[in-house]
């Protein structure tokens, strides 16, 4: 179904309202059952459009559900994509205000910075190593503002795919000089592993990640800039948090990264 714009901005505010309040609420498609992909990605770019008529700054962009530990804890069987805004920044070692939140969770990720433009579709690893500058590991913090986690994908999508916070940091290296597939992944919490994984989670390769952001971008008549940083998707299931928390990540020659929920 094509939504009216009426219909896709009226639902852009309200998800974005409860983002901002952290107010949660039933999955849109309960009232809307016909919603389609493109209306889903619709309402997204309208959240967006909404935070930069405020002067937000894209700083990058996401995949989500991109490993199969994410996919089975969710029940669903395909990744999704959402963009990152300055105001879900955290410095590196910073603390995110529970109250800020209605239920977060963290994923450990592997994230890229990318030094050409990227254009789908036809990007693959290949593209996305060739054009990336640096990876580093990154703390995402989702929210999602379903309640209770109960939601389709659709619902997930015009969500901005649970984004609400990010950390990146560590020690950064050349996207080339080391193998994404065999890198340790240490999720603590409090000082204790809670999950641990390796790069291959995500799709065989996080860059494959990328490449399905490029090509989903392309579809959409987008590219990936210059300069994005690109969360590529939590590698281990994603844990719940409580004021109180400290989480730390730690990817084998890529150092740590560090945050704490008050
Ligand atoms: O980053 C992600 O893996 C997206 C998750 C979207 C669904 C959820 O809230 O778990
Ligand atoms: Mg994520």
């Amino acid at each position: 179904m094509a939504m009216h714009k009426k219909t896709i901005d009226q639902l852009a505010e309200h998800l974005e309202n409860c983002q901002l309040h952290a107010k949660d609420t039933l999955k849109i498609t309960d009232d809307h059952p016909d919603m389609d992909w493109k209306d889903a990605y619709d309402i997204q770019d309208e959240v967006l459009a909404r935070k930069l008529r405020r002067g937000a700054r894209v700083v990058g962009f996401k995949a989500g559900l991109t490993s199969h530990a994410k996919m089975k804890q969710m029940n669903v069987d395909s990744p999704v994509f959402g963009f990152l805004v300055d105001e879900f920044s955290v410095p590196e070692g910073g603390e995110v205000k529970i109250s800020e939140l209605i239920h977060p969770k963290v994923e450990a990720e592997i994230c890229f910075i990318t030094k050409h433009e990227l254009r789908g579709p036809g990007c693959n690893i290949a593209s996305v190593l060739a054009a990336s500058d640096v990876v580093l590991p990154g703390i995402e913090v989702i929210d999602s503002r379903y309640r209770d986690f109960k939601f389709d994908l659709k619902s997930v999508v015009a969500d901005n795919t649970s984004a609400s916070r990010f950390v990146v940091g560590g020690q950064i290296a050349d996207a080339r000089s080391v193998d994404l597939r065999t890198l340790g992944v240490v999720f603590e919490i409090n000082g204790e592993a809670v999950a641990l994984g390796a790069g291959a989670a995500v799709l065989g390769h996080p860059a494959a990640a990328v490449a399905m952001l490029v090509n989903h971008l392309g579809e959409r008549g987008q590219v990936l800039p210059a300069g994005s940083l690109v969360l590529s998707g939590g590698v281990t299931e994603a844990i719940s948090v409580k004021a109180g928390d400290h989480v730390n990540l730690r990817i084998q020659h890529l150092g740590s990264v560090s945050l704490r929920f008050v």
